[in-house]
């Protein structure tokens, strides 16, 4: 198996880096230079025609052209790294549980934060129950730390970076969570900027 993981600074990569660092899967690591147009040109759109990051490309896989295995979308790319790699599923309720979280984090959250359109209406009611869900401290499935966690607290970690004028004070276990999050060995070493 060879998975080479495509991705820019301070870009989206940091979700599936974080993963692939957390369970120890040995991947390469292929930074572009996306301030000279790298993710637009001919090599890296054989990877993901769209150029955007992050993309996967897996050798020990193939795709049912029997090519080695692209993928594009770091939901996508989580979930098959969970799957394959990370043998995180044992039962189809376990994979729907993780996909529910993947695609709340990547388009529900993600769209609260991001969009300014929906944040005042959305930010502070999906924050109030995510408070109330990661009040426990526990991961989000099950006893162990995974590919959930992975994506909704990725995103949460984006706050203080993104908006530092956001006041998370009524959400006490969303900022222990942030805290716990950066705290990981990881984590940190999926932001490193090489
Ligand atoms: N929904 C996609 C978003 C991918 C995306 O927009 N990536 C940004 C970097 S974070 C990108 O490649 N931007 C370059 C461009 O659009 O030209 C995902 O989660 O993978």
């Amino acid at each position: 198996m060879t998975l080479t993981l495509y991705g820019g600074l301070r870009s989206r990569a940091s979700m599936p880096r974080w993963y692939l660092a957390e369970k120890g899967i040995p991947y390469n690591w292929r930074l572009l230079d996306m301030q000279a147009g790298e993710h637009r040109q001919e090599a890296f759109l054989a990877i993901n025609p769209f150029g955007k990051v992050p993309a996967l490309e897996d050798t020990g896989a193939q795709d049912p052209l029997g090519k080695p295995l692209h993928l594009f979308e770091s939901g996508a790319i989580l979930l098959y790294l969970a799957d394959r790699y990370g043998e995180e599923f044992t039962s189809p309720e376990q994979r729907a549980l993780a996909e529910q979280w993947v695609l709340f984090a990547n388009a529900t959250l993600a769209t609260a934060l991001f969009v300014e359109s929906a944040r005042e209406r959305e930010f502070p009611r999906l924050m109030a129950a995510l408070d109330q869900r990661l009040a426990d401290g526990h991961p989000l499935i099950g006893a162990a730390w995974g590919v959930a966690d992975c994506a909704v607290n990725a995103h949460l970690a984006y706050l203080p970076v993104f908006f530092p004028q956001l006041d998370l004070s009524p959400y006490p276990a969303v900022q222990a969570t942030i805290e716990a999050t950066r705290a990981r060995p990881a984590y940190q070493a999926a932001m490193a900027t090489d």
